[in-house]
């Protein structure tokens, strides 16, 4: 095939992209840089720039414990680490960005537990339905040993785990009226893309369909999707309320956000520097709960007088037997975490 010209000018803006995307991807500081040279002293300590990728705008409460991690271990490094936060998905949707985390052309990253469940197959015990009961059981979880070793078993992934932010609880929201589990029946509703999700819209009787954050939108406004699912916070901040007005509180998924660093990026700092880093994203947590319990509220009032109809379960017991399968299919897999969840209650 004869390339155009515009095809090889498209391929020649890809290289250079690519080349200043390594060139600025974290690491030591390059030659080019701003304040090259302050690392060439003798005895002083490198100095880094590394790119944060996040998905939600920059008030959203998980972009605000970004920003406050960044904050952090900037001023724990004494300037010399800085962790640029990029909001909106700049960097990409979700699964770009982990792949990119996986590479070392990406730092970091907060991301949903529900998109590391189709990297890893340990992070897909969250996306099961039902098994944390209020945002207390799921922090006694995720605060416990349990919950903080999980964090580790990323590294087979070439992630690392840093710390959890609260997800809130999902629900469903829809463009059309749903009052009940048989409203939702043959349903297409978006889902993060992981194999867990699709089981349990299957047991459901609703059509997964899974498909990018960023997508969602456009998708239920021109009818490829019926709805979707989520917690107040992103029904609000992404807008979805305007083109799918019922919101059905179910409340069938708590998916942690987590946290992480690619391994590249961790491989390449001092022990020191390691722990700077470890500290500043536990020290980030309480500020997150506390920006989410805020902005939950905030969301779920906005969704309200902008018109939505809210419609509270009153009987969740079919929704839980529906997809008791689901469950059933996975609990010896993940035996451990169920019985340290149960524990946690
Ligand atoms: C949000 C979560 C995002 C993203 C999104 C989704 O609740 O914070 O990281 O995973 O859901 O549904 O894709």
């Amino acid at each position: 095939m004869k390339k155009s010209p515009k095809f090889l000018g498209g391929l020649l803006s890809v290289f250079l992209l690519a080349g200043i995307a390594t060139a600025c991807s974290g690491g030591e500081q390059q030659a080019t840089t701003s304040n090259a040279g302050t690392d060439d002293k003798a005895g002083k300590k490198p100095t880094y720039t590394f790119r944060l990728a996040e998905t939600h705008a920059p008030d959203y409460p998980t972009t605000l414990g970004d920003k406050r991690f960044a904050e952090l271990v900037k001023e724990k490094s004494d300037g010399r680490i800085q962790i640029d936060v990029f909001p909106s998905a700049q960097l990409g949707e979700e699964k770009a960005v982990v792949e990119q985390v996986q590479l070392g052309a990406i730092d970091f990253t907060r991301v949903s537990s529900g998109i590391l469940g189709g990297f890893n197959k340990d992070f897909g015990v969250f996306s099961l339905p039902y098994i944390f009961d209020s945002q207390e059981h799921m922090w006694n979880y995720l605060n416990g040993e349990n919950g903080q070793s999980l964090l580790t078993s990323l590294e087979a992934s070439k992630m690392k785990g840093l710390a959890y932010m609260d997800p809130g609880s999902r629900s469903f929201y829809t463009k059309d009226e749903v009052k009940s589990l048989s409203d939702l029946k043959g349903k297409k509703i978006r889902v993060i893309q992981n194999e867990v999700n699709v089981e349990i819209m299957d047991a459901l009787g609703i059509n997964a369909t899974p498909m990018a954050y960023g997508e969602v939108y456009s998708a239920i406004q021109t009818g490829v999707i019926d709805g979707a699912e989520n917690n107040y916070p992103s029904y609000y901040s992404s807008k979805h309320y305007e083109v799918a007005p019922y919101y059905f509180v179910d409340k069938h998924q708590r998916v942690p956000e987590v946290l992480l660093v690619s391994t590249t990026t961790w491989n390449k700092l001092d022990k020191e520097d390691q722990e700077i880093i470890e500290e500043a994203a536990k020290e980030t947590v309480q500020y997150q709960i506390e920006e989410w319990n805020k902005y939950e509220k905030e969301s779920e009032e906005k969704v309200r007088e902008a018109g939505s109809t809210i419609t509270e379960i009153e009987d969740i017991k079919p929704f839980q037997k529906a997809v008791e399968p689901v469950i059933e299919k996975y609990r010896t897999e993940y035996k451990d975490v169920l019985d340290a969840i149960d524990a946690a209650r």
